[in-house]
């Protein structure tokens, strides 16, 4: 079983011609984490802050369709709905295979995208590749276990909480298995990496050629942005010229992603602009027919 629809020349992240023309909807369904990144602070009720991991409110799946089919039957030129938060949405697979696959019924042509840390990933990965969901991110921001215990606080597995070295080894030898997984299924992945300075800043290189060799397809370095309260709080974020060198570095192993925007886990519309779930939440209800008509 393969995916039938790897199609990347409408999304507007694995494309960077689609994000002018394409936009995408992300559905704020996946609450909890098994994985604890010393940069993460996840709020559930945030207006004011725009960035992973943040979201207006938290939708159950029912919600979550209802929204995805408004959204789609209003603005047309939406072409992903993704799960990216605000929490992993394969921490709690069910709320988001659930979703995944309703909406699947209900808009055959639609594209549909998952962001994960890959945890779960071999659990999940030929559920997605069987409800088509073409194009899967996985954030991967070391491939050495003695970064990735910088980086991580903790991992979860099943009952059991992992830290340090055994924790950061066994969620790269997750990522490594799901994302060949993924691939062997025809599914698009691209790799998210988070530029810590003095963490992982000199390690990009080695996460390209790794994540090149399990067949990612693409690779988004995006800069740290510290967030309060969190254990990265006070780093600095890597420069525009930092991350200029860094991507070429690691472009000369694999394509590189270069227009990410940061999106929060309930973003709606192009890239960059700052539509969120809620902004449509008073348009008059959607039918199904609608969104057939509109979104297809
Ligand atoms: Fe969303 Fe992510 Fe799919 Fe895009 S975002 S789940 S791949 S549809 Fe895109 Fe936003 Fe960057 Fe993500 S600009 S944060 S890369
Ligand atoms: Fe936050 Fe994502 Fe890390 Fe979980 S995997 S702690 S949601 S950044």
């Amino acid at each position: 079983m393969t995916i039938l629809q790897p199609d990347s020349s409408r999304h507007p992240c694995f494309s960077p011609e689609a994000h002018r023309s394409f936009g995408r909807v992300h559905l704020p369904v996946a609450a909890g984490c098994n994985v604890q990144c010393g940069f993460c602070d996840r709020k559930y009720s945030c207006v004011n802050e725009s960035r992973p991991g943040v979201t207006a409110r938290l939708l159950a799946p029912e919600e979550a369709v209802d929204a995805a089919l408004r959204a789609v039957a209003h603005m047309p030129h939406l072409s992903v709905i993704g799960i990216a938060g605000p929490g992993d949405p394969l921490a709690d697979a069910t709320r988001t295979l659930d979703t995944l696959a309703t909406l699947r019924e209900a808009l055959p042509g639609m594209l549909l995208c998952l962001s994960t840390n890959g945890l779960a990933l071999p659990l999940h990965a030929d559920a997605l590749a069987s409800l088509d969901v073409g194009h899967v991110t996985v954030t991967v921001n070391a491939v050495d276990p003695a970064i990735g215990a910088v980086v991580y606080n903790w991992v979860n597995d099943g009952d059991s909480r992992v830290t340090g070295w055994e924790g950061a080894a066994l969620l790269l030898e997750r990522q490594e298995k799901g994302v060949r997984r993924l691939k062997s299924l025809g599914v698009t992945v691209k790799i998210n990496t988070v530029v810590i300075p003095g963490v992982n800043s000199d390690h990009v290189r080695d996460v390209a050629m790794a994540v090149a060799s399990w067949g990612a397809d693409l690779m988004n370095c995006i800069p740290l942005l510290p967030v309060a309260g969190t254990r990265f709080a006070g780093a600095a974020s890597p420069g525009p010229d930092t991350m200029h060198r860094l991507r070429a570095e690691a472009g000369a192993i694999i394509p590189q992603m270069r227009h990410c925007t940061r999106c929060r886990a309930d973003a709606l519309g192009f890239l960059g602009e700052d539509g969120r779930l809620e902004d449509i939440c008073c348009a008059p209800p959607a039918t199904r027919a609608d969104a057939l008509e509109f979104g297809q």
